[in-house]
């Protein structure tokens, strides 16, 4: 099912389209965004020059730096007395990036949420537990307006409050939860601690997204909660969650392309990688109004694919977003990306899904530090586990960690709302 035919244009039509609306894009940055003009004058490109969607790698890039830089409206591109919405990035670092809407752009999001949902198997008249946090982050009320949009009704419970969530989920017996892959996990253990079988509540759908999620931790997920569990894919600066959605057929994301135009980049140098191959992901809009953004550098790894798919839409499809460029962490020299380490601790099922990365500088040299935590049903010698999760980790990395501790259950702590965060990186104090 579909939820409207924007998802199934023929290609060829569909490329025309986006020709039209880059077109109009660039018009409206270059006529009402300094940022943009500067930009566009230096790369020597005019909005005439933009003939095709092809054209669009003769634009130049935006960042987040040039998001800050303008802070906090510099990159808005319609009056005030247009935007209708406010939100902000869930930054961690530096100033927010400030996002707003016009009437129209909350329109191309509500419908784009909604293909998501219909995507992900969810009908008019389903119950929706949303737990994404509702406030300036864009998870909460992007879902919330989805899920009106299809004619779903939704619970707007958002984030934390775990007591009050497990409560809904067995007195009210949602058929969709939408959270944090994290929380999904901190939610099914939270209910366990509280004599809870969280497998018997009525959900047939986990919708995870906002940070990264492994195949093996999904898989975890559908365990614990005895669902299907799929990925939504998304960012502030482009429009929220809804960018793009796992199907029930899981053959990938499917890109809402006539509205945000994916592309994969080499991200070393910029240069666009051919289909199937891993790179950096940069977004174009062609519909936003408030900000409209040309080329963003995501910082997202993942690959691209147009060939068609199971379900007969016609769009992109993008694979899982395997980290992000910058999340690279060079210890004695050696890449190293956190989602390595993950996968070697979800391969163990005597250890439970939770690990902590704390780097520090010993003399003049890196130090790396892993802690995984023992699984609460496993009982068996935790010395030999923790020599056999070490030399897997020694191959897998492909150097010998500084420690390795095996905590008990529990002993990582937990992190109720947002994003999870693993990596500690005490040599820059961040
Ligand atoms: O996280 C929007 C969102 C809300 C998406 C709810 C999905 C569900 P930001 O706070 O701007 O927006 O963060 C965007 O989060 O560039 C990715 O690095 C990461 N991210 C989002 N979705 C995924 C995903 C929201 N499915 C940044 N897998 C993005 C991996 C994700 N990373």
């Amino acid at each position: 099912m579909v939820y409207d035919e924007g998802e199934s244009i023929p290609r060829p039509e569909l490329r025309e389209l986006q020709g039209e609306r880059l077109r109009e894009t660039v018009e409206h940055a270059y006529e009402n965004v300094p940022h943009y003009r500067a930009a566009l004058d230096e790369a020597g490109v005019s909005p005439d020059d933009v003939r095709g969607i092809d054209d669009v790698t003769k634009l130049p890039f935006t960042t987040k730096d040039d998001f800050r830089d303008t802070y906090p409206d510099g990159l808005v591109a319609v009056d005030q007395s247009e935007l209708r919405r406010i939100h902000a990035s869930s930054g961690t670092t530096g100033k927010p990036k400030i996002v707003a809407y016009t009437e129209r752009d909350l329109g191309v999001w509500s419908e784009a949420m909604a293909r998501s949902l219909v995507a992900a198997g969810v009908e008019s008249g389903d119950l929706v537990q949303n737990a994404y946090g509702y406030g300036l982050f864009t998870g909460g009320l992007g879902v919330h307006m989805g899920c009106e949009e299809l004619g779903a009704n939704v619970i707007p419970i958002g984030g934390g409050q775990t007591g009050r969530q497990i409560e809904l989920l067995s007195d009210l017996g949602a058929d969709v939860l939408t959270c944090t892959p994290s929380y999904a996990l901190y939610l099914a253990e939270a209910a366990e601690e509280r004599g809870v079988d969280p497998r018997a509540w009525n959900l047939s759908t986990v919708i995870v997204g906002a940070e990264p999620c492994t195949p093996p931790m999904r898989r975890e997920i559908e365990k614990a909660l005895d669902v299907t569990a799929l990925d939504i894919y998304g960012l502030s600066e482009i429009v929220g969650p809804g960018v793009a959605m796992e199907g029930v057929e899981k053959g990938g994301l499917y890109v809402w392309e006539d509205h945000f135009y994916p592309e994969v980049i080499d991200p070393d140098t910029g240069e666009p990688l051919p289909e199937g191959e891993e790179g950096e992901l940069v977004f174009t809009t062609l519909t936003k109004e408030a900000v409209p953004v040309l080329r963003y550098r995501t910082g997202d790894l993942t690959t691209l694919t147009r060939e068609p798919s199971a379900s007969g839409r016609t769009v992109a499809r993008m694979g899982h977003v395997t980290g992000r460029s910058d999340d690279l962490l060079i210890v004695r020299g050696v890449n190293l990306y956190p989602s390595e380490i993950e996968s070697v601790v979800v391969e163990f099922e005597e250890v439970a899904p939770h690990y902590r990365i704390d780097l520090r500088r010993d003399g003049q040299l890196d130090a790396i530090d892993i802690t995984v935590e023992r699984d609460d049903h496993f009982d068996g010698d935790v010395d030999d586990l923790r020599e056999r999760l070490y030399d897997r980790l020694k191959t897998v990395l492909g150097f010998t960690p500084d420690s390795l501790a095996v905590v008990d259950p529990g002993g990582i702590e937990r992190q109720e709302t947002g994003k999870v965060k693993r990596v500690f990186d005490h040599r820059t104090g961040a």
